[in-house]
């Protein structure tokens, strides 16, 4: 069978995702760093974006329908289960992260400090301080979500969960965010626990920008 080639940088989180999807089934991959919109990835993204994937004559772009993929197509554990309702579990909490938790947390919160705006090339704090309720409340929600059983949807560790650590990873590491984390007891424990995964640690991006 031939190879799976993941082709994106590796600080992405949705790159991320994909490379940990293939980390716990155990399938081998080659990683292909590209910059969103270089001719690498547009060969594979209508829109330019991270990450895209080939196997064989199969060429596939957006996280959640490569993760999808390669779960049916590979042995090894079910990151999306196969019980339809488990599964719609599954897939909520991955759209609700990427609908709601990535364009808050993501690309108006950390991408102000990553790709600083402000005045003299400092973060701007305007665009920081205007996500922080929106934050809080998110924050709230998968605190509540993951208290019951330490996983997002269900009593396994999913896609769900996959597609939520690589944010956690970058959140922890900045000020308002990471005092948010720290104060949301069962997400706090639930990232410490889940980053001992060898999915999670083998998968550790480089510094942004590198
Ligand atoms: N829905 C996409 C989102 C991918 C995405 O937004 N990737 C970012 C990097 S984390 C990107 O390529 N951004 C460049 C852009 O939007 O132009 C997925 O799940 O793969």
């Amino acid at each position: 069978m031939a190879k799976v080639e993941i082709i994106g940088m590796p600080q992405s989180t949705f790159v991320r995702v994909v490379r940990m999807t293939c980390e716990e089934k155990g399938v081998p991959y080659d990683l292909t760093a590209a910059r969103p919109h270089s001719p690498e990835i547009n060969a594979v993204h209508p829109f330019g974006k991270v990450p895209g994937m080939r196997h064989g004559d199969v060429e596939l772009c957006e996280s959640k329908a490569i993760a999808t993929y390669l779960d049916r197509t590979f042995g090894g554990p079910k990151v999306i289960p196969e019980d339809p309702a488990q599964a719609a579990q599954v897939e909520q909490w991955v759209s609700i992260v990427n609908t709601v938790v990535d364009p808050t947390m993501i690309r108006q919160y950390l991408l102000s400090y990553i790709f600083p705006k402000g005045a003299d090339g400092k973060p701007d704090r305007k665009a920081i301080e205007a996500a922080l309720p929106a934050m809080q409340q998110q924050f709230d929600v998968l605190d509540k979500a993951v208290a019951g059983t330490g996983y997002l949807a269900g009593k396994s560790y999913t896609l769900a969960d996959m597609n939520l650590m690589p944010i956690l990873a970058y959140l922890e590491r900045l000020p308002e965010s990471g005092e948010m984390l720290k104060k949301s007891k069962n997400l706090s424990a639930y990232f410490a626990r889940h980053a001992e995964r060898p999915s999670f640690k083998n998968t550790t991006p480089p510094p942004p920008g590198q």
